[in-house]
């Protein structure tokens, strides 16, 4: 068995842990074994390192330091394991984040990242990605209401140039990558993320659930 691995990518308010939350459901109510994770975060270690890295005082270069340490830690210790028991692995953000905030918009370089990226996952790359696409603006609007972060807390050019980074990304990596419209109703989003999903599935042999309580 070998899996299916998952990430959603955006920037801020485009609706990634609701589509997340809305995969992982349905695919459970079909019977598959699902995990859910998301970065930076995972296990404790990850999720200490999170807390970490939203609020304290941190370098660009640490910063990056950090959400790769992080990633290794949830590669490592969640994501591989899963994949290898048959599960559909769903990650709200993964190395595609790091390109985007630390590699572009930080100006930490696209491609010094990436190369970090896979020394940190050992060149584990996801199935398929989506690409929640929205203006950050509308993203920002969404959110408002909520305490900001660290990150989220940054002048709109920031986060202007974080979305270029994405788009980028999914147009160097069209293979994997899915653009979708975050503007879209989620239940319209959520149609279109599951038929993706059971396409790129097709053939796969993924654990069902009863099979696990063997
Ligand atoms: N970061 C990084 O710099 N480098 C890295 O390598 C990694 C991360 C991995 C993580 O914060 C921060 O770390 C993030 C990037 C950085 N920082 N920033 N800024 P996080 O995980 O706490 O935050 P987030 O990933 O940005 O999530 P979010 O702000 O919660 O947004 P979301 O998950 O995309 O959206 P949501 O929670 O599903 O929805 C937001 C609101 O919009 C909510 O009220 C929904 O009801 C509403 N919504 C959702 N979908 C729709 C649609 N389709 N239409 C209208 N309204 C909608």
């Amino acid at each position: 068995m070998t899996g299916l691995f998952v990430t959603f990518e955006g920037v801020e308010g485009a609706g990634k842990t609701t589509q997340v939350a809305r995969l992982r459901d349905a695919l459970e109510r079909d019977g598959y074994c699902v995990t859910v994770t998301r970065e930076p975060g995972g296990d404790t270690l990850a999720e200490g390192v999170r807390a970490l890295l939203l609020c304290g005082d941190v370098t660009p270069r640490a910063e990056l330091l950090l959400f790769l340490a992080a990633r290794a830690q949830n590669t490592e210790r969640i994501i591989r394991p899963c994949l290898a028991q048959g599960h559909i692995v769903l990650c709200d953000r993964f190395i595609d984040s790091s390109v985007a905030y630390q590699g572009v918009a930080r100006g930490l370089g696209r491609d010094v990242v990436a190369r970090l990226n896979a020394f940190a996952t050992a060149h584990l790359t996801p199935d398929i990605t989506f690409l929640l696409d929205l203006p950050p603006e509308q993203g920002l609007l969404r959110i408002r209401q909520e305490q900001h972060d660290r990150i989220e807390a940054e002048g709109l050019d920031f986060h202007i140039r974080v979305r270029e980074g994405f788009l980028a990304e999914a147009q160097k990596n069209s293979h994997r990558f899915r653009i979708l419209d975050a503007n879209l109703p989620p239940d319209a989003l959520h149609r279109e993320i599951l038929q993706h999903v059971y396409r790129v599935a097709t053939g796969r042999h993924l654990r069902r659930r009863e099979e696990s309580e063997i």
